[in-house]
C-alpha cells in the first residue's frame, strides 16, 4: 500500500516536470521569425540605404526572435560590426562574420549592427541595425545541466563568438 503510494508521487512528480519542460519548449516555439529585407532577401538593395532601414521599422523584434539571412552564397556574407564601424561600413577585424545564409536568434535586449563585407556592399546601403525590445514573459533560466554545457574547447571558433554577442545560429 504504501510503496504503491509513494510511486504515485514519484511518476507525478516526473509529469509535472515534463509539463514544464513542454512549456518551455512550446515558449521558444513562439519566437517570431524574420526574412531579412522579406522578399528581397539579403543583397545589395537596388533602392538604396533606405530599404532596409524602412525594413526594420516595420517590424516590432523581441528578444528570442529568428532572423533569416537569406542570400547566394559567394555573393554575400553576414558580418557584425560595432556601431561605429556600421556607420562607416569598416569589416576589418568584426564582431562575427559568417559566409554562409543561417538563421539566427538572439538572446539579448539589443541592437546589432549588420554589414555586408564585400567591396561596396554596405556602402551602397547593404547594411540593418535590429533592435530587438526585452521579452514580456521572463525568459527560463538557463538549465545548468552538463548537456548544456559542452567543454569550450569542442565548439566552433563561431560559435563562441555568437553566444558572446548575444545570438545564437539555429
Ligand atoms: C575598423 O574596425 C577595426 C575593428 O574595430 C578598427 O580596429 C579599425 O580602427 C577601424 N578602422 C577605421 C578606419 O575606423
Ligand atoms: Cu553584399
Amino acid at each position: 500500500m504504501v510503496k504503491s503510494s509513494m510511486n504515485n508521487g514519484k511518476v507525478m512528480v516526473f509529469s509535472v516536470a515534463v509539463a514544464a519542460a513542454a512549456s518551455m519548449v512550446l515558449q521558444t516555439t513562439e519566437a517570431a521569425e524574420y526574412i531579412v529585407g522579406d522578399d528581397l532577401g539579403w543583397t545589395v538593395p537596388p533602392n538604396g540605404a533606405a530599404t532596409y532601414v524602412e525594413w526594420a521599422s516595420k517590424y516590432n523584434f523581441i528578444v528570442n526572435d529568428i532572423l533569416d539571412f537569406k542570400f547566394a552564397q559567394g555573393e554575400q556574407d553576414v558580418t557584425l560590426v560595432t556601431k561605429e564601424n556600421f556607420e562607416i561600413c569598416n569589416s576589418t577585424d568584426p564582431l562575427f562574420q559568417l559566409q554562409k545564409p543561417a538563421r539566427f536568434q538572439f538572446l539579448s535586449a539589443d541592437t546589432f549592427y549588420f554589414i555586408c563585407s564585400f567591396a561596396g556592399h554596405c556602402a551602397q546601403g547593404q547594411k540593418v541595425a535590429v533592435t530587438f525590445a526585452p521579452s514580456a514573459s521572463p525568459s527560463p533560466s538557463p538549465c545548468p545541466s552538463s548537456a548544456d554545457a559542452p567543454p569550450a574547447a569542442s565548439l566552433p571558433l563561431k560559435f563562441v563568438l555568437s553566444r558572446k554577442v548575444g545570438f545564437r545560429k539555429v
